[in-house]
């Protein structure tokens, strides 16, 4: 009997060949916004390992809303031919192209990982001012003050977010993730920690909703209703609040799927630095199988789900509909197929891999171990 995990999953008129999607990870290799070869070899490479669903990292809706310099952008048509390339070859194969488009609001204008996760200063010509919901910065590296986003700020990103969306259309993308989770603009009008406005776009969870709303209505307007159109929020923070958050959250998200949404990614809010995250492995798919539960809705979620027998059991018994890889594959681009195997898959190559792999390994047996 077929492992879940190794089931097809239709969402609209896409079918994944199976319930393994890698999450967007960003690769801080792009040039004023425009994906590179780095893009292309990495996309393509775990494209051909198998998974169902490939979704390109968080992809700036404007140059300010990318979290570093070296982030990719979708603000021109231009940006939209490299990204297109990509769409087109992981398509050819096999897997469902897929783009995350987002806004880093205060945690934007900083350097990569390994050259400090902090802001760029903003005597340096590389960094740019940010903007939030209110004039509260992060905290830690991200400790400078963001502006507070005006009405016409608020109408710009939400324009700059269905202008993205179309040129992901354009570049033959057939599922997108509007990134509203991890501390980032949309995120951020929805935390308390973030957004302490008194007009229409803060207060009570409505108001604090109600920019996450607006922009998801303004993107389904000219997403294709035949393509998924899903979102990745943080429902849950881990800051002492999680009963009131998820209550919150799960009221948004049932609001969400009635302005159209075809899929939940369940993620994590970090929009505190106090936050107290219990890292375990799949720690995240008993609150992923509550969202899924009370909001009526396709889930997908992440997080230390590399292990078969987690993976396996987060679609058979929690019914998840869609697992998030995303570090295993950095480490194997293949990984679908280390994960056929550890499930007894028949034919773990031929069920994962392209021919000119598959052949051959369905054949060859490890050196050693048999005859050639
Ligand atoms: C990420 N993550 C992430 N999430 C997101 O929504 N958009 C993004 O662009 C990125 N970028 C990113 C880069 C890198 C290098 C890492 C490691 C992670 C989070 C990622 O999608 C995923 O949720 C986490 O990595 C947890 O899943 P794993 O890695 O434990 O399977
Ligand atoms: C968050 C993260 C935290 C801990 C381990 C892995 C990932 N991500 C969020 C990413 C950027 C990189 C860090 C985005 O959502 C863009």
């Amino acid at each position: 009997m077929s492992p879940a995990l190794f089931t097809p999953f239709q969402l609209k008129d896409v079918t994944l060949r199976n319930r393994i999607a890698i999450p967007p990870m960003c690769q801080y290799s792009a040039k004023d916004g425009f994906v590179t070869d780095w893009h292309e070899a990495h996309y393509l490479g775990m494209a051909r390992g198998g998974a169902g669903l490939v979704i390109v990292e968080a992809t700036g809706v404007a140059p300010e809303g990318r979290i570093t310099p070296n982030c990719a952008g979708l603000w021109n048509d231009a940006q939209a031919e490299g990204l297109a390339r990509i769409a087109r070859g992981i398509k050819a194969a096999g897997a469902v192209p897929g783009i995350q488009i987002g806004h880093a609001g205060r945690k934007a204008s900083a350097n990569p990982p390994w050259e400090g996760d902090d802001h760029i200063p903003l005597d340096d010509p590389r960094g740019w001012e940010t903007i939030s919901p209110s004039a509260i910065a992060f905290g830690g590296g991200l400790s400078r003050v963001p502006r507070e986003m005006t009405l016409a700020d608020i109408e710009r990103v939400k324009g700059d977010f269905v202008a993205a969306a179309r040129r992901a259309k354009e570049a033959g993308f057939e599922w997108l993730e509007l990134h509203f989770a991890h501390g980032y603009l949309a995120q951020s009008f929805f935390s308390i920690h973030a957004n302490q406005r008194t007009d229409r776009y803060g207060g009570d969870a409505t108001g604090r909703g109600r920019f996450l709303l607006e922009t998801l209505e303004a993107v389904r307007a000219v997403w294709p209703e035949k393509w998924p159109l899903t979102v990745r929020f943080g429902v849950i923070e881990f800051d002492g609040r999680d009963e009131e958050t998820l209550a919150e959250s799960i009221h948004l998200i049932r609001q969400m799927r009635a302005i159209g949404l075809d899929l939940l990614n369940v993620s994590i809010g970090f929009s505190t630095i106090t936050a107290q995250v219990p890292w375990a492995p799949a720690f995240l798919v008993p609150i992923a199988a509550r969202v899924k539960r009370e909001a009526e809705v396709s889930v997908a979620t992440a997080w230390g789900i590399d292990d078969a027998q987690d993976a396996e059991a987060a679609v058979a018994q929690s019914e998840i509909d869609l697992i998030m890889i995303g570090r295993a594959h950095l480490a194997d681009p293949h990984y679908p197929y280390a994960l056929a195997q550890m499930l007894g898959v028949e034919q773990p190559a031929s069920v994962t891999l392209p021919t000119p792999y598959a052949y051959w390994l369905s054949r060859y047996h490890r050196p050693g171990k048999d005859s050639a």
